[in-house]
């Protein structure tokens, strides 16, 4: 635990102690706590007040309300590094990020994307999903592409009206040819991009695999994470998977172990197939829905949470 996890973790009336403190004294701040006897001059008023308190702070005694200021401001430095928009960010104070794609009408829920001439080594190419408003999202249609899909709750054999009007919506894609061009047989991926994990571990993962119009094709689909803004290494956990040979739905679960644990940069993780299709025939229409990924807090982040809580109650007493 560090002291900016702990600012970036830690929370007063909402708001996390790192964005209590002015970002424009964050630089000023930060080169402060790297190197308190180097720092560039400054504000007469700053240098003055603050930054002798801060690095009075740091070398000698500590007093409460200096600590968290210092600790607030190197934070405050941490989180302007530039970001992706796109990545998720879990929510420290629950367990759990539940994604149920029903809302696909409107786009791909925050973190997803759907990639295309995806490989071992790259991400692929940044795709779209077909929106749900003519033939080609319905189950047996053969038009290739990203798709919303209706869940297997609509039912084997609904009609396209009844699957259109089904507000339990599934991600899915149809893998059509040809090879070597479209990317998608192999390379079809869906992917979920987490801003981070800091203070988070335990990470476990389980989703439903449909099968919504089983053709004789196989696909072999992998569970992958990687790390950092552009992974071009990715790690496979558990066993690959195919989906139900008939209509159907698949649970299917991935332990990532220590895998994910208090990662501080971007965590991919993708459904991916590196493989063509085997067999013969057309390539079934595939799906994924109620992504389910589970974690706790880190023991320590909460033994650092209670010195904060008695922190702020000291404070107060004052
Ligand atoms: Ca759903
Ligand atoms: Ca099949």
């Amino acid at each position: 635990m560090t002291i900016r996890k702990f600012a970036k973790s830690s929370t007063i009336h909402g708001k996390t102690l790192d964005t209590l403190v002015p970002t424009a004294l964050s630089a000023r701040a930060n080169a402060i706590v790297d190197n308190p006897d180097h720092v560039s001059p400054g504000p007469a008023d700053w240098n003055k007040n603050t930054r002798v308190k801060i690095g009075n702070a740091l070398t000698r005694g500590i007093t409460c309300s200096t600590l968290v200021l210092a600790i607030s401001v190197a934070a405050a430095l941490i989180n302007s590094r530039s970001a992706n928009a796109m990545a998720y960010t879990l929510d420290p104070n629950a367990t759990k990020y539940f994604q149920d794609f029903n809302g696909l009408a409107s786009g791909l829920p925050t973190g997803w994307g759907v990639y295309s001439a995806a490989t071992a080594t790259s991400m692929g190419i940044p795709n779209t999903v077909l929106s749900d408003t003519g033939a080609s999202t319905t189950w047996g249609s053969t038009a290739r592409g990203f798709k919303d899909y209706a869940s297997v709750t609509a039912g084997q054999g609904a009609s396209a009206a009844t699957q259109h009007a089904t507000a339990d919506r599934a991600l899915g894609v149809r893998q059509v040819g040809p090879t070597t061009e479209a990317g998608f047989d192999p390379g079809a991926a869906f992917v979920f991009q987490i801003a981070n994990t800091v203070d988070l571990e335990n990470f476990q993962l389980t989703f439903d695999a449909m099968t919504l119009d089983a053709q004789g094709r196989t696909t072999t689909w992998l569970v992958q994470y990687g790390f950092g803004k552009d992974p071009n290494a990715f790690t496979t956990v558990g066993d690959p998977f195919s989906g139900p040979a008939t209509f159907g739905s698949e649970a299917l679960a991935f332990n990532f172990g220590n895998a994910l644990n208090d990662i501080d940069t971007n965590v991919w993780i993708r459904i991916v197939t590196l493989s063509p299709t085997t067999g013969s025939g057309n390539r079934d229409s595939f799906a994924i829905d109620n992504f389910s990924l589970t974690y706790v807090p880190e023991p320590t982040s909460l033994a650092i949470l209670g010195l904060g809580a008695a922190m702020l109650i000291a404070r107060r007493r004052k």
